[in-house]
């Protein structure tokens, strides 16, 4: 059985005393059983304080990203160990801000997933059509290649550290969701992808959450999707109630 997650990114919401509330509401409201891993992508300043405040719970705590070098230089920058040094061992990498606003190219995110894989940390990798892609009806081929030159670089006994996250950025923030069929039909087209380049083991283990715009509303019907493994959740994961709403609907 294929792992399920829901993750909450957070973007950049929640200073300290927000981010340590939200924490205590879902340590109190998320179930002590869930079916989903959980996790929550706070801000860099706030992970350290993240992973002790959610010590002893069954939700992890996720960087929403990383720099492709060890050490160095570079002003303003955070490294995997200095993540994996305050207990964070996952990290959120090619979300499409980080890729339209931080002009993250598919070779940077493929040196960020190669070092965050040599610090043994989970890559939730994340890629997505834009609208025009869609509507020109290339998007298989847009998603294809951020995966093969993004990530498809690793090797296939690394794949159990990595989790797919499909967002159409048409999608992100929007309020506009994919319908669960096209969710579905895109999903069976990424692990269709990776099978065939990395084999059936590979393809039927891997975890792909879709992001963009899930709500309590409409996570159910998403997830219920055979190939849909969970969610990757922004707006709907600053508030508790939503968030774990979306966590049962698994
Ligand atoms: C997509 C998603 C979380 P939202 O970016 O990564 O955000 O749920 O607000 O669309």
């Amino acid at each position: 059985m294929r792992k399920k997650i829901v993750a909450g990114n957070w973007k950049m919401h929640k200073n300290a005393a927000q981010t340590s509330t939200l924490l205590d509401e879902l340590i109190s409201k998320v179930p002590s059983e869930t079916r989903a891993q959980v996790i929550v992508a706070p801000t860099f300043v706030n992970l350290a304080a993240a992973v002790n405040q959610l010590k002893g719970t069954n939700i992890s705590v996720s960087a929403q990203n990383v720099h492709q070098t060890e050490s160095g230089a570079f002003t303003g920058e955070i490294s995997a160990d200095m993540l994996t040094s305050v207990g964070v061992n996952t990290v959120i990498l090619g979300h499409s801000e980080r890729r339209a606003i931080f002009h993250e190219t598919d070779a940077l995110i493929a040196d960020k997933v190669n070092t965050a894989l040599k610090h043994d940390m989970t890559v939730i990798f994340c890629f997505g059509e834009e609208l025009k892609d869609r509507q020109s009806g290339n998007h298989f081929n847009v998603v294809e290649n951020q995966l093969k030159d993004g990530l498809f670089q690793i090797d296939a006994k690394s794949w159990d550290k990595v989790v797919l996250a499909y967002e159409p950025v048409w999608a992100i923030g929007t309020g506009e969701t994919a319908s669960p069929e096209q969710a579905q039909e895109m999903h069976e087209f990424i692990r269709e992808t990776v099978l065939k380049t990395y084999g059936k083991e590979v393809a039927e283990n891997v975890t792909i959450l879709y992001g963009g715009s899930v709500k309590p509303e409409n996570a159910k019907e998403i997830f219920s999707k055979p190939d849909v493994d969970g969610g990757l959740i922004g707006g709907a994961a600053l508030k508790a109630d939503d968030f774990v709403a979306i966590v049962t609907a698994i």
